[in-house]
C-alpha cells in the first residue's frame, strides 16, 4: 500500500501535475466540518498566494455550457495555460448522471495534466455553493492553476452565487429557448459579464441576439461601468471561441484597471466567509424541538425564540 502523503507532499506533488493529489486536497476540504478545520487549515497555509482568472458559466440545462467549457480549454491550453474545472451539480447530493455526460464532453483533456476536471455536488453541504466551491477555488488558485472554469447549471441561487465567486461570468442562452425572456425575469442579466448566444448553428440565433441587445438597451449604464458584449458560438465546432475568449480576456483586463479585482476577491472571501459562518452557527446553535414546539403553539415568540438559542437573557 502506499505510504499516506502528508499535506506538504500532496500540495507538491499537485502543483507538479498529479492529479490524485488534487483530487485528495479537494475531498479533504469537501470532508471538513463546519466547525472543524485543522487539516483544511494546514492546507490552506501551504497554498497561499495563487491568482487564477476565475470564469464562472451558467444557463439552462441543455444550453451547451459543458460543451463551451471544452472549447474553452482546448483555448488557454493552447496557449499553456492550466485550467481547472470545477462542475457544480447543485440539484444532487451525488455526482449524478448529468455530471457522467461533462466527463464525456470534456473526456478530450482527461489525460493532459495541465488539466483537471472535477465534479462537486452541494445540495446537502452547509454553506451551499459558496462555501464548498470557494474553497476549491482558493486551493486550485493555489495550486497554480492559471484558469479556474466554475460550470453551474443555472437553477435558482445557483446562478447568483456564482457570480459571487467568479471574476467574469459568463450566460450561455440558446436559441428558441426563450431563454432572453427568462433570465429577465429571473434578475441573472444583472450578474452576467458576457452573454453567450450558442447553437448559433440553428435558427433564431439573430433573433436571440437581437433580444438581448434590446433589454440591454433598457439598462442605464455609467459610462465607467462595463457593458457586456454578447458573443455567438457553436461550441461544438469551436465557433466563436477566438472572440469569446478575448471578451473574457476584455473583461478580465477592465477588472484588473482601478481596484475592482481585488475589490472583487475581498466580496468574494466576505461571501465564503459568511457561507462558512452560517454553517457553523448552524452546528453551535441547533433549535431546540422543544422550543420550536412552544412557538408553533404561540407560548413563545420568534424573537424570544432565537435570543435564547443565541444563550441571551438579557
Ligand atoms: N447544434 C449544436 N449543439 C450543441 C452546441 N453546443 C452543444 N451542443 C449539444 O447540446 C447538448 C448539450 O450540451 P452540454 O454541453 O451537455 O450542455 P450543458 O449546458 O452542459 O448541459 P447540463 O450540464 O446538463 O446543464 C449536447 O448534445 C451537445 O453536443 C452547438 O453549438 N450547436
Ligand atoms: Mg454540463
Amino acid at each position: 500500500m502506499a505510504p499516506v502523503r502528508t499535506p506538504a507532499e500532496l500540495v507538491a506533488a499537485a502543483r507538479a501535475g498529479d492529479r490524485r493529489a488534487t483530487a485528495r486536497l479537494l475531498t479533504v476540504l469537501e470532508n471538513q466540518r463546519a466547525d472543524d478545520d485543522g487539516t483544511a487549515s494546514a492546507i490552506a497555509g501551504l497554498v497561499k498566494g495563487g491568482d487564477a482568472q476565475v470564469v464562472g458559466i451558467t444557463g439552462s440545462p441543455g444550453v451547451g455550457k459543458s460543451t463551451l467549457v471544452s472549447a474553452l480549454i482546448g483555448a488557454w491550453r493552447a496557449a499553456s495555460l492550466r485550467v481547472a474545472v470545477l462542475a457544480v451539480d447543485p440539484s444532487s447530493p451525488f455526482t449524478g448522471g448529468a455530471i457522467l455526460g461533462d466527463r464525456v464532453r470534456m473526456a478530450d483533456h482527461a489525460l493532459d495534466p495541465g488539466v483537471y476536471i472535477r465534479s462537486v455536488a452541494t445540495r446537502g453541504h452547509l454553506g451551499g455553493l459558496a462555501a464548498t466551491t470557494g474553497a476549491a477555488v482558493r486551493l486550485l488558485e493555489g495550486l497554480d492553476f492559471d484558469v479556474v472554469i466554475v460550470e453551474t447549471v443555472g437553477v435558482g441561487q445557483a446562478e447568483v452565487e456564482i457570480a459571487s465567486l467568479a471574476d467574469t461570468t459568463l450566460l450561455l442562452l440558446a436559441p428558441g429557448m426563450g431563454d432572453g425572456i427568462q433570465a429577465v425575469k429571473a434578475g441573472v442579466v444583472e450578474i452576467a459579464d458576457v452573454y453567450v448566444v450558442n447553437k448559433a448553428d440553428r435558427p433564431g440565433a439573430d433573433a436571440a441576439v437581437r433580444d438581448l441587445r434590446a433589454m440591454m438597451s433598457l439598462v442605464r449604464r455609467e459610462p465607467y461601468e462595463w457593458r457586456q458584449p454578447i458573443c455567438t458560438t457553436v461550441a461544438s465546432e469551436g465557433k466563436g471561441l477566438e472572440e469569446l475568449v478575448a471578451a473574457i480576456g476584455k473583461h478580465h483586463d477592465w477588472l484588473a484597471g482601478g481596484d475592482r479585482l481585488a475589490e472583487k476577491r475581498r466580496a468574494r472571501a466576505a461571501a465564503e466567509i459568511r457561507a462558512r459562518l452560517d454553517a457553523a452557527l448552524r452546528v453551535r446553535f441547533a433549535v431546540p424541538e422543544a422550543l420550536a414546539a412552544a412557538v408553533a403553539d404561540g407560548e413563545v415568540d420568534v424573537a424570544s425564540a432565537v435570543r435564547r438559542v443565541l444563550g441571551d437573557t438579557g
